[in-house]
Formats: C-alpha cells, sequence, structure tokens
C-alpha cells in the first residue's frame, strides 16, 4: 500500500565520504589532513589499518560511477577533500591545480551518466596544518576565513555543474567524536585516559560553535555571490539517533528522552531551523561551557540552511540519571540502554556495537523533526553492516546475499514511505550509507557498510556487488511515484 508514496523528483542513491574511501592520501600535490595524521599515529585505529589506499576510489572513480550506474542510482553523495583542493588549508595558500581536476572529472563522469552530485565540503578532514597553525576549529576567529575561502574555491570550480552543496557533515559527531570520546580525529580528549590533552566540558561545544558560525558565513557567502547565478541550494547535515522513554509511564524518561534528543538534535536545529540559539535544557545544564551566539552570528544561523539534511542510524531507549550532571557530560545526563522497561530491545544487533536495527525509531525521528522544525528534509545518511563479512575473497554466498542489510532498508524505507504517505512529513531525498565497504574511521576496515563488498587484499580493491544493491533499487521503483 506504499507504492507510490514518494514524490516522482525524489532523490536517492550512496553517500560516502573522501578520507573513506579515495586513497591516494599524499598524491598528485594532496596535503596531509588529520585523519592521515591519526592513522598514522600507532594505537588509534582498531585494525591498525590506515586510509593511504582505502578503496582506491581515487583512481578508479569511473569504473565506480559505472557500477553505481548499474545499481540505479538518480543522485550520488561524496565530500571534497579540502586538502586534495587546498593542501595547507589557509586563505593565503596555493590551490592544487590537480585537486581540481580530480573533482571535476568525478563531477563530469557523475553527470554525463545521468547522476546527480550532492557534493559536501566538510566530512572530518580538516587539513593537518590548520590544526597545527591554530588549534583548528578551537579558534573560531582564524579557522573561518579559511573555510570561507575553501568553500568559495569550491563553489567557483564547480558550482556551474553541482547544484546540491553540503556545508558539514555532523557537526555533532565531529566534536564529540574528536574532542570528547576522544576516537576520531583530532583525538583530543580528557574523557579518555590515552590522551588527556583537551577539556571535554567545553571543547566539543567550542568547536561545534566555530561549526556553526563558520557555516552561517558560508551559506551567506552562498546565497550572495553564487545563488544569484548558479541556483543551487545549501544545507548542512545533523546527525541524529532517536531517543525514546525507557519507561513510557515515567514522566522522568519521558523528560529525559526529550532532553536527549535536544542535546543530540536541537543542540544544532534549533540555532538553524528555529530560534538562532541552543536548547534550554543545555544551556541549563551546560551554563557557560556552553559558548553564546552574538546579535549577529545569531541573526545569521537562523535560517541558514535551505532543508534539513539529516543522518540517522539507529535508536536508544533513555532513562533519566538521578544523579546530578557530571561536567563532562554531553548527552543530557540520561543513560541510554538497549532494552526498555519492558524487557523489549531495541532491535536486532548488527556488527557494530552501537547499531540496531529499528526501523520504527526513524519513523518517530521523521515525524519529531517535522514537527519541530517544519522544513523539507533530506536523508542524508542511513546504513548497517552485517555479521560475519570479515573474510578474505572471495566472500562467501551468505555474505553477498547480506540477509541483515536487506532487512535493514526494507524496514527503514517502508517506515520512511509510511512517514510521507501516513503521516504527512516532506521527504526529499534518501542517501544509502554507503556504496562500497569502506574505512570506517577508528574502527578501520572492521566494520563493513557498503552494498558492494571490498576485497582489500586485492591491489585493485576489487569490488563484488551485493544483494542489498539489488533490494534498495526494486524498493525505490516501488516506493517512487511515476511522473
Ligand atoms: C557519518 C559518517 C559515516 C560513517 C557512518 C557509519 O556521517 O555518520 O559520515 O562516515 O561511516 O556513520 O558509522
Amino acid at each position: 500500500h506504499l507504492k507510490g508514496a514518494l514524490r516522482p523528483d525524489f532523490s536517492w542513491g550512496y553517500a560516502t565520504a573522501a578520507a573513506q574511501i579515495e586513497g591516494a592520501w599524499n598524491v598528485d600535490g594532496k596535503g596531509e589532513s588529520i585523519w592521515d595524521r591519526l592513522g598514522h599515529t600507532p594505537g588509534k585505529i582498531k585494525d591498525s589499518s590506515t586510509a593511504d589506499d582505502a578503496t582506491r576510489a581515487y583512481d578508479f572513480y569511473k569504473e565506480d560511477v559505472a557500477l553505481m550506474k548499474s545499481y540505479g542510482v538518480r543522485a550520488y553523495r561524496f565530500s571534497l577533500a579540502w586538502s586534495r583542493i587546498i593542501p595547507l588549508g589557509g586563505k593565503d595558500d596555493p590551490v592544487n591545480p590537480k585537486g581540481i581536476e580530480f573533482y571535476n572529472n568525478l563531477i563530469n563522469e557523475l553527470i554525463a551518466n545521468g547522476i546527480v552530485p550532492f557534493v559536501t565540503l566538510f566530512h572530518w578532514d580538516i587539513p593537518q596544518a590548520l590544526e597545527d597553525r591554530y588549534g583548528g576549529m578551537l579558534n573560531k576567529e582564524k579557522y573561518t576565513p579559511d573555510f570561507l575561502r575553501y568553500a568559495r574555491v569550491c563553489f567557483e570550480a564547480f558550482g556551474d555543474r553541482v547544484k546540491n552543496w553540503i556545508t558539514y557533515n555532523e557537526p555533532g559527531v565531529y566534536s564529540l567524536a574528536g574532542y570528547a570520546a576522544g576516537v576520531h580525529a583530532p583525538g583530543r580528549s580528557s574523557n579518555r585516559e590515552l590522551n588527556e590533552e583537551g577539556d571535554s566540558s567545553t571543547e566539543p561545544f567550542i568547536v561545534s560553535h566555530t561549526e556553526l558560525v563558520s557555516h552561517a558565513y558560508c551559506v551567506k557567502m552562498y546565497r550572495e555571490d553564487f545563488k544569484p547565478t548558479q541556483k543551487g541550494t545549501i544545507m548542512i547535515t545533523l546527525h541524529g539517533n532517536y531517543s525514546t522513554p525507557w519507561d513510557d509511564t515515567d514522566p522522568l524518561d519521558i523528560e529525559a528522552a526529550q532532553r536527549a534528543r535536544e542535546f543530540e538534535i536541537a543542540w544544532f536545529g534549533d540555532p538553524v531551523y528555529k530560534t538562532g540559539d541552543y536548547p534550554a535544557s543545555m544551556r541549563a545544564q551546560l551554563g557557560d561551557r556552553l559558548p553564546r551566539f552574538t546579535e549577529e552570528e545569531s541573526k545569521l544561523v537562523l535560517g541558514s540552511s535551505d532543508f534539513y539534511g539529516m543522518n540517522s542510524y539507529t535508536t536508544f531507549f533513555v532513562k533519566h540519571k538521578k544523579t546530578p550532571p557530571e561536567p563532562k557530560d554531553h548527552v543530557g545526563n540520561v543513560e541510554k540502554l538497549d532494552t526498555n522497561s519492558k524487557g523489549e530491545s531495541r532491535g536486532p544487533e548488527s556488527d557494530t556495537y552501537w547499531l540496531r536495527t529499528n526501523p520504527w525509531g526513524l519513523r518517530q525521528l521523521l515525524n519529531w523533526i517535522w514537527n519541530r522544525y517544519k522544513v523539507p528534509i533530506f536523508m542524508t545518511e542511513n546504513g548497517t553492516t552485517a555479521k560475519g563479512e570479515h573474510v578474505d575473497a572471495p566472500p562467501s554466498e551468505d555474505i553477498l546475499n547480506d540477509k541483515h542489510r536487506i532487512e535493514f532498508f526494507n524496514g527503514y524505507l517502508n517506515a520512511l514511505a509510511g512517514a510521507v504517505k501516513e503521516d504527512g512529513v516532506d521527504i526529499r531525498s534518501y542517501f544509502v550509507w554507503t556504496f562500497t565497504d569502506n574505512w570506517e574511521w577508528a574502527a578501520g576496515y572492521t566494520d563493513r557498510f557498503g552494498v558492494t563488498w571490498i576485497d582489500y587484499n586485492s591491489p585493485e580493491k576489487k569490488r563484488y556487488p551485493k544483494k542489498s544493491a539489488t533490494v534498495v533499487r526494486e524498493l525505490f521503483e516501488h516506493l517512487i511515484a511515476k511522473e
């Protein structure tokens, strides 16, 4: 009954990030990024791997576009590596023509194959030189002009063909994983013994503030200097897993779940789409540890995204904590659990510890965002790992018939279509995370999210399509309305 639930011009395809797939980390003039640095630091990556080669998407972009085309996609979301375009990153540093050439080739290849590019400017890989010069995003005054110059170079070089821009991918994950958990680059954290450098009680909030403000200036620049001629759209992509009460009859848990959503989602959503400021629950708990927007910043940030870009993977049961919040708490003083008060599970396990399949959570999340912000939603990431995909080539039939992933997409795409058709949520895109297995950040090559299995031992990183690639295509053929 959900046949034709999605609008005829619904965009769907795969999403990737440069640092996870490209390889060629120091080839053709590319500079070092903070992820190159972290990958080369002993003890930081689970399987001691690096992304020096990754899937070699830099070398095989033509083959990849052809494979994507065979998967039936309408669009492809990828990110630009800042350090490939401006190796040292700064506003007065030289542009690397080879970097521009690579992305021009990729964009042209996509367009020649009828695939619409969605381009992310920043997917976590800031040039190492900017980190070394002034501490990267901890220094908003120095960082912002560098980011704006980088964005300007990209709009000038690619904006005649790229009409869908994303400034930042998951600003909250960048700041929390890089400055609180410390497992992601730049790896600063006082929450971990490994690295006592940063102050986790303030830095993630400072860094995210820089992301929001520089995003807003970037959008202003695009709208004033480029949009009149290029006529594209621009948005930010936020992460957001859903939180639902552990005991849905307990007012304290109901409040805690709402607080958790505010700390995770409204942290960015409210400034951009609702108030120009952080949620009151965050101010109440964090006080002056949460930066304040100047009047000018607040005005700029509010309304600074054409659409709601959303990545989501899972849902947690949330219980209130009786104890007062710790200074290093970033989640709203709650506990996030796998089962609720009735003993129900939040879903079957994948291969990744935090990830569980629960399509009902996605539907609640979409409704929550829609009701709070009333902005059309572009789903820019959603996907899963599956157990037992870590083997040497050739992969078994079982692996290529990735049952868990197929069930995941079946559930989530039907939940999405239900949210559109039955709840009236305006959703305009869906990008599967991800096209091929890739370098899953600090997890290295041990987590496989792709609909294409990669043989990392072969020099050409041989690609093996999984069945989920076909199933996703069939699901969209069913769910998208004909013109
Ligand atoms: C994200 C990350 C992806 C991850 C994915 C799975 O934007 O969350 O962009 O790079 O690989 O989330 O963990």
